[in-house]
């Protein structure tokens, strides 16, 4: 069977197939959202973001059996950027959501080879190929502690922010640029002392943006005020349904705004190795009998 139709029925082993292909062979890949893309941009995305062992694996574990309960299909990727160093985070994340694995929920690590561009052009592809496996609801897991992670809020429908109390530098992360992005936050690890704390201090300075964001306590590990935090997002997840389309669009141009000018500049950086005005003025530069700025402008004459 052809990997399209197999991808139809939701085949485990096709989705691998068709994410391994986006994010190793350019030419296949574009084939293959050839064929996808028509149906894509219908299933709700949710971003789960905030720093390395805040608990965002087992939390999404076992949101996703409640999600299933109430009927929404979900996959899961998971984007850790230190997977390609140690290659342990992969397991760790398949071992951690072991259980909601047992239930038919796809569940998949991203490395995030560097580049911002190409995490987020083969995250997108990835997630058109879930839409297509048929599922309803895609959790995208990423490292966020700062400004240099992916900015998974641009590509997903919901951002959730999950603290931990365990980490002294928690409110420093939260006024390092995490308090713009949620829709929920969760203060996790709320079984530890000084989750309260925690809680009343990011209330207090998440209190103050104008899009009232939801703050809930939870306990991944003992499945504590989960059912809460599902209940929101179920809120959610049918309030975005209803703007979608319109959130859809405005993406679409900035994805293809995104590969046209990728692509400009890939050509132009091409015709400048082989250009001999380009080298000419380059040795200009370097025997400093021309600045950059004139150079520049004259080697651009070229391509009027
Ligand atoms: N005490 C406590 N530990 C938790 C809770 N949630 C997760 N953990 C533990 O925190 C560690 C990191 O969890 P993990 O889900 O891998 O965090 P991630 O890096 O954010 O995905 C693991 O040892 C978990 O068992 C919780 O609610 N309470
Ligand atoms: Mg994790």
């Amino acid at each position: 069977m052809n990997i399209i139709s197999e991808l139809k029925h939701g085949k485990h082993r096709a989705i691998a197939r068709a994410i391994s292909i986006i994010e190793n062979n350019d030419k296949a890949a574009r084939a293959l959202i050839k064929q996808i893309f028509k149906n894509s941009g219908k299933s709700i995305t949710i971003g789960i973001t905030g720093p390395a062992g805040a608990g965002k694996s087992t939390l999404i574990d076992k949101t996703v059996l409640e999600l299933e309960k109430i009927g929404y299909k979900t996959a899961v990727l998971a984007i850790d950027p230190t997977s390609h160093i140690t290659g342990g985070a992969i397991l760790g994340d398949r071992v951690r959501m072991a259980e909601s694995t047992d239930y038919g929920t796809y569940i998949r690590s991203m490395a995030s080879r560097g580049a911002t561009g190409a995490i987020s052009s083969s995250l997108r592809n990835s997630i058109r190929v879930l839409e297509y496996a048929g599922f309803d609801v895609i959790i995208i897991e990423s490292v966020g502690a700062g400004q240099t992670e992916v900015d998974i809020s641009k590509i997903v429908d919901i951002t959730v922010v999950v603290f931990n109390p365990n980490t002294g530098d928690s409110i420093q992360t939260i006024k390092a640029g995490l308090t713009e992005i949620g829709d929920i936050y969760l203060i996790n690890k709320s079984d530890l002392t000084g989750a309260n704390q925690l809680f009343n201090a990011v209330r207090d300075f998440i209190g103050m943006i104008e899009k009232k964001p939801t703050i809930l306590l939870t306990s991944a590990k003992s499945n504590k005020g989960i059912s809460e935090f599902v209940k929101k997002l179920k809120e959610l997840i049918i309030a975005k349904k209803k703007t979608k389309k319109l959130q859809e669009q405005s993406r679409l141009e900035t994805e293809l705004r995104d590969i046209v000018l990728n692509n400009v500049k890939n050509k132009m950086s091409t015709m400048l190795d082989s250009s001999s005005t380009y080298n000419k003025y380059l040795k200009k530069v370097q025997s400093k009998t021309l600045d950059p700025y004139e150079a520049a402008e004259k080697i651009l004459k070229l391509f009027k």
